[in-house]
Order: C-alpha cells, then structure tokens, then sequence
C-alpha cells in the first residue's frame, strides 16, 4: 500500500464492497474495456483531432510503454501540469495504466506550488507543456529540477532540447503489463488548502469509479453524451463530476477547450452538438451575458452542470429560460462527497439547494461548535463520511487529527443547512479560505508570503465580495516602513506564487480589529471591506 495513505477502517471496506460501490478495478481498466466494447466511437476530440475509445487507449499505452522504459512504476509520484489537451488523457491514461500517481497541478501553478509538490509527494517525474499562454514552464522545469532532487525525468509536450520531449515516448513494443487493483491508489488531487501549503488528496480507483457511476446514472450521461470541457480539467469537478471521466466511463464523447470563453464556446457548442457542460458561477454570468448579443444555436444543451463555489438564485433563475436546458447544481469537494441536484428535481429545488449526496451510503452530519447534531434546516457545520470521502490527507498526520473526527467524518469547513429530504444549501464557510470563482486559496498560504516582505509587518488574508467572482482576495497590512502596492505584489509573483493567489486588492491599517480572545477578527476585517466595495 501506498505509504501516507489513510486506510478505510476493514469493516467498512467490506460493507462498501458488499453494497456493490467498490467493484475492484481500475481506471485503466474501464479505459480498455470501453476500448472493446465501443472501439469506433469517437473518445475525444480536441481542437480538430478525434481519438476513438480503440485510438485513445493503443495511444495511452504506447506512452505508458515510453514511461515504462524511462523507470515509471507503479506508485511513482509523477507532476502533470497540462493544459485541456489530448496529450493531457493520453498522459494520465498512460499513468493510470502503469498504477503510477499523477499529481494534478493547475497550469495557474507556478515554482512555490510545483516545487512543493515535487519535493513533498517525491516525485520520479515533472509533465507540463514547453509554454503556454505566454508563460514557459520550460524555464520553470529548470527551476523545480534545482530543488527536486528526487524528480528524475522531465517531460514536456512540445519540442524542447533541454528536457524529454513527450511526442519521443510513444512506443510500438507493448507495455509490460502491471496488476493495479481497485484498491489502489490512482492519483493525488489538491485540496483547497485551509492552512499553509495545499494537501495532497489520495484516491482510489474503487471509490473514484464508484462516483463516476453514481454521477453517471444522476446526470443521465449516456453513450450519446457530448461533453464539452471548459473548466480546467485537473479539477475534481471537470474530471469526475461527473466530468471526462464520467463521460468516458459512459461510453460518451468529450471535448475539449482550453477557454469558458463564450466567444469561442459558443460556435463549438452549436457545431459539436454539445449537450452537457460542467461551469463555476461567473462563467455562467458571462455566458448569461454573451446570449443576449449572440446568435449561435445552442438548443442541443441539455444540461449545464454548475459548481465549485456559491450560485446565486438571481443568476440561477436565469439559467433555465435562458439557455433552455437543465440546471443541475453540483456542491463538491475533492476530498470526496459529491452533492447534486437531481434533473427532474423542482425548479424551486434546483434553484434554491445545492443538492443532496450522491449516495444514500454517504453519511451527512450537521454539527454546532461542540460536535453535537443540530435540528433540520437549521445551520451548522457539515461533517461526512462514506463509500468515497478519504480518510486522511496523503502525509499529514497532525492535520488529519483536526481534518477528521476520530469516527473518520471529514469536516468539511462548510456552513450548510439540510432540509427534511436531505438537499443541502451552502450558507458560509468556517474555514480560512477564499473561493475565487472556483479557485479555493488558503488564506495562510498568501499571509506567510507577505510576511515574508521587510515591510510588513503584520498581514490578515479575507475574502472581499466580488459581483463577478463571487468573492476576491483582499490583504489588510500593517506596514512598519514605506511600501507601495505594485512593489508587494510584484514581491510575491517573484516568488513564484501561482497567479489565482495573488491579492487583488491591498489595504492598509495600524492595527487589527480583535476577538474577545485577542486573535485578529477576521470577521470584523470582512465586513469592513464589505461595506467599501459595496457589493
Ligand atoms: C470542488 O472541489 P474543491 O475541492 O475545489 O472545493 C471544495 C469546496 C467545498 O468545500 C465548498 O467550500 C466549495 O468548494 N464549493 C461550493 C460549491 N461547490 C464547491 N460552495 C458552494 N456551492 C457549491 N456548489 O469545488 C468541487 C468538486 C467536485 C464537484 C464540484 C465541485
């Protein structure tokens, strides 16, 4: 077993394999078996390029095969760090296929997050692209290589002298094959982070494929399934909610696009036939905005799937007569409980909830500050527990102890209400985090940076109401010498902080506001710059 990875306890392994959620194999294996039995349909298609299940499997394991040779094994840690590409399902087919973990780093990330990631999951190997969007992870590669002593090989997509060019990789000789079980771990996600540096996220085969059936069977995606990929696909949400993966797991076709862009989308929706979409909520706001003035056809939209932060009702109410498809709400987090609203849900439902859980097996508990259950409909915090919510951050005992209840439920740090059928409305958050349209930050993670400058002397990380995002990140500084806000800011992009974390908006204070306990009141920080924005 891998090490740092927290178990399920035996006897709920079994009941979960008992209740039929965990089926024991892999995702590679779901890969080859719809390669067989549906080896013509188109699997993916990206940017005028179309593999069928048969084409994208023999490519996957023509790479594994390439990996194979360089030393990947199974268990190896690998950092993928690419865009929504073929390259990116053919690399983590590839990695799925020899058991070895990708790790998912957003393409936002820059030398903090993908240096940490190396150096903390030890990774054999580093994939990303040669640049992109005008940035040149060639140029960050050579920075983490200093630094990453265990990371071995570095492999770009792209044409690239320095490094290993992934195109060289894809072999005629068959892989050599490797036994990855169900109860294997498949990749790392990210978490949000709460404190310091995001934790990684171990998951398994078994208990991902078990999401990716349930999301199957609620969204009704089926082999005639168009999914159209916006969001960036190393999330969660985009993968499996239910995501590429999903769509592949039903036999559907998935495409990709590398922008939310309505300017772009839209011809693609109306050309590729679209039927499903995943969103955060100020894509939706701009896409709301866009069909006003636009002329495209989009009525082969069935459902547009939309989460990873708050949906207003307002905007939620425009949705449906808008775009004349379903509004689904997805409430989830990567660490695992996935919520939905269900399609024949009422609009009253779909509008005002967040959803229920995915299983009946997943376990929801609405707790005050001393761990005691609340009342229904009455707000709380949520805790959970069930066939697909880890047990434990990879390598984080000390934070596992205040992640997880000694009876395993997860505290998810969300502020929810859950209604007598079990749906379930997000009200706030308990936890020290901004939700920047999706992207989640830590807001300790971006204060140590800061503190890290000689004028600061004291830093306070809060979320600042934004109409488009939802919220952004606001930085109150007590300064003790003369700084400009360019200058900080500029500081922290030095320091190759990813560009989502960046502060977008600087204040400065002689002192913080304080609780009765004497800690800074970040409530009171909040509802300052609250009444300045205005929102
Ligand atoms: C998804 O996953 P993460 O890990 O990036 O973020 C999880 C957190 C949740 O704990 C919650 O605070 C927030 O994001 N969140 C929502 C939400 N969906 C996620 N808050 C309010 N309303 C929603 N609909 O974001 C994620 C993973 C799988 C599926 C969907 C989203």
């Amino acid at each position: 077993m891998l090490e740092g990875f927290t178990p399920w306890p035996e006897e709920r392994a079994a009941f979960y394999r008992q209740q039929g959620c965990w089926e024991g194999y892999s995702l590679g294996e779901m890969l080859r078996k719809q390669a067989v039995k549906r080896p013509h349909t188109i699997a993916v298609t990206a940017y005028g390029q179309s593999y069928t299940y048969e084409q994208l499997l023999a490519r996957s394991e023509k790479l594994a095969a390439g990996f194979q040779q360089l030393g990947i094994e199974k268990e190896d840690r690998v950092v993928v760090q690419l865009p929504n590409t073929m390259v990116y399902v053919e690399t983590v087919f590839a990695l799925f296929l020899l058991g070895a973990l990708p790790v998912f780093a957003l393409l936002s990330h820059r030398y903090n997050e993908i240096s940490y990631f190396c150096q903390f999951a030890e990774a054999k190997a580093y994939i990303a692209s040669t640049t992109y969007q005008g940035f040149d992870y060639e140029q960050l590669a050579k920075q983490v290589q200093q630094v990453a002593p265990t990371v071995e090989h570095i492999m770009l997509a792209g044409d690239t002298d320095e490094f290993t060019s992934l195109n060289t990789l894809y072999r005629e000789e068959a892989m050599q094959a490797v036994e990855v079980t169900g109860s294997d771990v498949a990749f790392l996600q990210l978490s949000g982070g709460t404190t310091g540096l995001s934790k990684l996220i171990p998951r398994t085969h078994d208990e991902y494929i078990y999401t990716l059936k349930r999301s199957v069977e609620i969204c009704d995606v089926t082999a005639d399934t168009r999914f159209l990929v916006v969001l960036p696909v190393a999330h969660n949400y985009p993968m499996s909610s239910p995501g590429i993966l999903g769509v592949f797991y039903a036999g559907g076709t998935v495409v990709m696009c590398d922008t939310p862009s309505a300017d772009e989308v839209f011809p693609l929706i109306e050309q590729q036939k679209i039927t499903m979409v995943a969103l955060v909520p100020p894509v939706v706001i701009q896409w709301l905005y866009a069909a006003k003035y636009r002329q495209e056809n989009l009525s082969s939209l069935e459902v547009m799937l939309v989460g990873g932060a708050k949906l207003s009702v307002e905007v939620a109410k425009e949705v449906m007569p808008t775009f004349g498809c379903t509004l689904q709400q997805v409430f989830g987090m990567a660490e695992g409980l996935v919520n939905y609203t269900r399609l024949d849900d009422s609009e009253e439902r779909i509008i005002h909830t967040q959803g229920k859980p995915l299983s009946t097996l997943d376990e929801v508990k609405v707790v005050d500050e001393d761990d005691q259950e609340v009342p229904v409909n009455t707000e709380g915090f949520l805790l959970t527990r069930g066939p697909y919510t880890i047990q434990g951050y990879y390598k984080a005992p000390e934070h596992n102890q205040k992640s997880f209840t000694s009876d395993g439920f997860y505290r998810t740090g969300d502020l929810v209400r859950v209604d007598e059928a079990g749906y379930i409305t997000v009200t706030g958050r308990d936890k020290d985090q901004v939700n920047r349209g999706g992207e989640k930050i830590a807001a300790e993670e971006v204060e140590n940076h800061l503190l890290a400058h000689e004028a600061v002397f004291d830093v306070a990380v809060v979320a600042m109401p934004d109409r488009f995002l939802g919220e952004k990140i606001c930085a109150f500084i007590i300064k003790n010498k003369e700084v400009d806000k360019k200058e900080l800011l500029q500081f922290l992009e030095a320091r190759g902080l990813a560009t989502y974390k960046i502060p977008d908006r600087i204040e400065w204070l002689d002192a913080f506001p304080e609780t009765a306990l004497g800690k800074v009141s970040k409530k009171e920080l909040r509802l300052l710059i609250e009444e300045k924005v205005g929102v």
